[in-house]
């Protein structure tokens, strides 16, 4: 996006240096021309570019069901509980505003929330989602490396917002990440 953008800036500045240097240059170009050609084709093509990039990113952000481990998120007032499917490390060794993850592997997290809208997001992971009362959002995030990454609540949602963040532990495959408890997966 930065590349396009600056394609089409220097596009516009390169347009305004010559109608400065050469007054009569472009007098000859009729208005419709600016007009249908740069106020609806321009803008036409480049959203159509971008859409066309947009929706299968934002697709394969949100991931298909049922093809990856799959763990929840509930946020609540303020805080994140994290549950796991059954025999997971994050299970044995649960603490509350920990997310136990796999490194090296996709991961969805189904958000939701007890209370008001909230929002999932771990910076260096992946892109936020809502977390909305009475509806389950789908994130797919994956952690090259195993380590700690820090999640934070990113929607304003009353007086404790600032402090909800949550720690997100992605442990070694073959490691049971929670404590040396719990059974591989
Ligand atoms: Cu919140």
């Amino acid at each position: 996006m930065i590349a396009g953008s600056a394609v089409i800036l220097s596009g516009v500045l390169g347009l305004i240096g010559y109608a400065f240097l050469n007054r009569d240059g472009l007098r000859d170009v009729p208005d419709r021309v600016w007009l249908i050609g740069g106020g609806v084709g321009f803008p036409m093509v480049v959203l159509t570019a971008l859409l066309a990039w947009a929706l299968p990113t934002g697709e394969s952000m949100t991931g298909a069901r049922g093809e990856v481990y799959e763990v929840q998120a509930e946020a609540y007032q303020w805080g994140w509980r994290f549950s796991y499917p059954d025999g997971a490390p994050g299970e044995t060794g649960s603490e509350a505003g920990v997310l136990y993850i796999p490194a090296g592997e996709p991961v969805d997290v189904a958000v939701t929330a007890v209370d008001v809208i909230h929002a999932f997001w771990i910076p260096r992971l992946a892109g936020k989602i809502d977390a909305i009362p009475g509806q389950t959002t789908h994130l797919r995030i994956q952690a090259d490396e195993p380590g700690e990454y820090r999640g934070q609540c990113a929607e304003f949602c009353g007086l404790g917002h600032a402090g909800m963040n949550f720690m997100v532990v992605a442990y070694a495959p073959g490691d049971t990440g929670a404590a040396g408890e719990g059974d591989e997966r």
